[in-house]
């Protein structure tokens, strides 16, 4: 990456973390204009802003506000880099139909939105229902659209078992062996996407794609 570029993904990182959201929008136009990879935005700049903002909210250096404005920052910066994304279709073909959403009690929805941009890139149809989303909701969308796949994020230790729950609402509904479900979310692992019954987990958007794909074939 040339030294223009690349001073642009520092700037967006430092106005992430600084929580300088108009700033954020702005960098992050300058970025696509100057041909970055929208992708490449998020991933250098954007996403090791908002960890080090949950660092240092975690460890008492920053305050509830602080990581707010921090993510407010991200959101006004994805609001111009995610469309780019989603404009970069890899496939013309629909592979497949995603219901995607944060599970309820969660407000968390950067990492969700990144996946739903990233699915639906590859040519997935998502249906993103958002975050605090009741498992009750998620069933009744998978049925409704007769989804081939069941997108679950959390990201709280606390939320995580909501991810079951719905899988088991699934089971109960008589759904489970229609949908693959994949679950995701900075607390996921791999060990708890086989404890919950899910089919796969995705530690990023790019492995959530990548199973995705498996998933359908
Ligand atoms: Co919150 N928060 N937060 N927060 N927050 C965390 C998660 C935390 C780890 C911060 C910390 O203490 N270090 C901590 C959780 C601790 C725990 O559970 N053990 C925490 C806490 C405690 C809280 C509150 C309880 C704080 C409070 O009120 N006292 C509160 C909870 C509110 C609620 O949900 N009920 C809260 C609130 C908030 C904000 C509103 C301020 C804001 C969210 C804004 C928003 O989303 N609109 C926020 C933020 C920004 C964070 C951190 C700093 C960053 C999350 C993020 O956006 N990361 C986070 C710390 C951290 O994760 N390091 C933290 C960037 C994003 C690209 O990554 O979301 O991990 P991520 O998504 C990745 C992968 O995980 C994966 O792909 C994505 C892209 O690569 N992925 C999937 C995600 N979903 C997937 C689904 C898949 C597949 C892959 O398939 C379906």
């Amino acid at each position: 990456m040339c030294k223009v570029p690349s001073e642009i993904v520092e700037k967006i990182g430092a106005a992430v973390f600084e929580g300088s959201i108009e700033e954020a929008g702005e960098l992050a136009k300058q970025a696509l204009a100057s041909g970055l990879n929208p992708l490449d935005v998020i991933e250098k700049g954007c996403v090791p802003a908002i960890e080090k903002a949950g660092d240092w909210f975690a460890r008492g250096d920053y305050f509830l506000p602080e990581l707010v404005a921090s993510a407010e920052a991200m959101k006004a910066a994805m609001a111009v880099l995610e469309p780019a994304l989603r404009e970069q279709k890899a496939e013309r073909k629909v592979l497949g139909r995603v219901v995607l959403g944060t599970v309820q009690g969660d407000i968390h929805d950067i990492g969700k939105s990144i996946v739903g941009s990233m699915l639906s890139a590859a040519g997935f149809e998502v249906y993103d229902l958002g975050v605090d989303v009741p498992g009750e909701t998620f069933v009744a969308k998978v049925k409704e659209v007769g989804a081939d796949i069941l997108g679950l994020s959390a990201l709280l230790t606390t939320t995580m078992p909501r991810q079951r729950e719905v899988i088991e609402l699934l089971t109960e509904k008589g759904l489970r062996d229609k949908v693959k479900v994949i679950v995701g979310g900075a607390p996921v692992t791999e060990d708890w996407a086989h404890k919950c019954g899910a089919d796969a987990y995705g530690e990023d958007a790019i492995r959530a794609v990548r199973v995705a794909k498996e998933l359908v074939q």
